[in-house]
């Protein structure tokens, strides 16, 4: 993620990895701030053992394509929800890559974090058959879960 100020987000998305057993390692690198820690990450990501990225960040988001475009890896952008654009602006300079470097581009803030995590875990599933197995119950906790008629506030 681009700053501590996105972990409130993020931790959404570690949770989840979490909650499937799936190892991560929480990173704060900022595409403005650090772009030389940006750069030798991403060159570096594939050779240190990582198999998807989850880039949160927000504002000019510039992290998941600059991170995108140094790595073969898939990079999954959370668009974190700014204060000034409520996380349009960081949605938009996420979404947009030109063709040729994708990125692939969830929701603004805690729903894109939690799926940013659930699509990771589905890649890694693919050869995985122990981490499907997880993930298909997690869904099935998750069905399990929904009332299937509303209750009145309290
Ligand atoms: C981006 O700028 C970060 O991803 C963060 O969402 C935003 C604001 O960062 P702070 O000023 O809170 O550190 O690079």
């Amino acid at each position: 993620m681009g700053s501590q100020s996105d972990w409130e987000t993020m931790k959404n998305a570690a949770d989840v990895l979490d909650a499937l057993d799936v190892p991560y390692d929480a990173r704060i690198i900022s595409a403005h701030r650090t772009p030389e820690r940006m750069v030798d990450f991403a060159k570096g990501a594939r050779d240190e053992g990582f198999k998807v990225i989850i880039a949160g960040a927000g504002g000019a988001a510039h992290l998941p394509g600059m991170t995108a475009a140094l790595t073969p890896l898939p990079v999954f952008g959370v668009p974190v929800q700014s204060k000034a654009l409520s996380g349009q602006d960081s949605l938009l300079s996420i979404v947009q890559m030109p063709a040729g470097i994708p990125v692939g581009t969830l929701a603004i803030g805690r729903a894109g974090a939690i799926n940013a995590a659930l699509l990771a875990a589905a890649v890694l599933a693919l050869g995985d058959a122990d981490l499907a197995e997880r993930l298909d119950q997690w869904r099935s906790e998750q069905s399990a879960a929904v009332a299937r008629h509303p209750v009145d506030a309290a």
